[in-house]
């Protein structure tokens, strides 16, 4: 099952596809230099180092019968071009969310919804985010209430593992709506 990590650039991404990937991820990480500045916003995330290029690749299996294939999406918008082919046969998406910088993740979710894309939403915790409902932060972001919203440390694998749990189940969830609605 293909599977989406997206969010906002500095969310967590490439942070995620590694603390949970059963095989050496392939990156394409590449050091920020000065050429990102004006381009690259580091605001909130000064000490950020490396950007993904194009996209991270990683691999996990839950369960004897199903393995995901999770492909972290570039955050900067030069790249959103790539997009279309990106979520071609994805059958869902983690959104990240850094709850200190909410809008860098707006495109994501609004990008999820126009591709069809399943997801759920994932609150990043850094030191100094604030412990916000969820309510509010549901609000903030304009997601229906159907949709999941749950918090995780992108570094820890157990925490990443987690999410992708959520999502599993936001998907069983939904194909048996869809199984009783015929
Ligand atoms: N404190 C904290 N730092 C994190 C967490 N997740 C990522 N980071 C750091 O935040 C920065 C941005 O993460 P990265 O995965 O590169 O973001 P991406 O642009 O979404 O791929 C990196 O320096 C990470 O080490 C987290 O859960 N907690
Ligand atoms: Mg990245």
């Amino acid at each position: 099952m293909k599977v989406m990590i997206a969010g906002g650039f500095g969310t967590g991404k490439t942070t995620m596809v590694r603390s949970v990937s059963d095989i050496k991820p392939l990156t394409t990480e590449e050091t920020l230099t000065q050429a990102s500045v004006g381009s690259d916003h580091l605001i909130g995330i000064a000490d950020k180092a490396e950007t993904t290029v194009s996209l991270d690749f990683g691999k996990i299996s839950i369960n004897d019968s199903l393995m995901l294939y999770l492909f972290g999406t570039p955050g900067q918008e030069r790249f959103w071009f790539l997009w279309n082919g990106l979520f071609k046969g994805a059958l869902g998406a983690v959104v990240l969310v850094d709850t200190r910088r909410l809008a860098s993740s707006f495109r994501a979710i609004e990008e999820m919804e126009r591709q069809n894309v399943p997801f759920v939403v994932a609150l990043n915790v850094f030191p100094d985010s604030k412990d916000y409902p969820i309510d509010e932060i549901r609000d903030a972001l304009d997601i229906s209430p159907h949709i999941p919203v749950v918090s995780c440390d992108a570094r820890d694998r157990a925490s990443s593992r987690d999410v992708l749990v959520a999502l599993i189940r936001h998907l069983q969830d939904r194909s048996a709506v869809a199984l009783e609605s015929r």
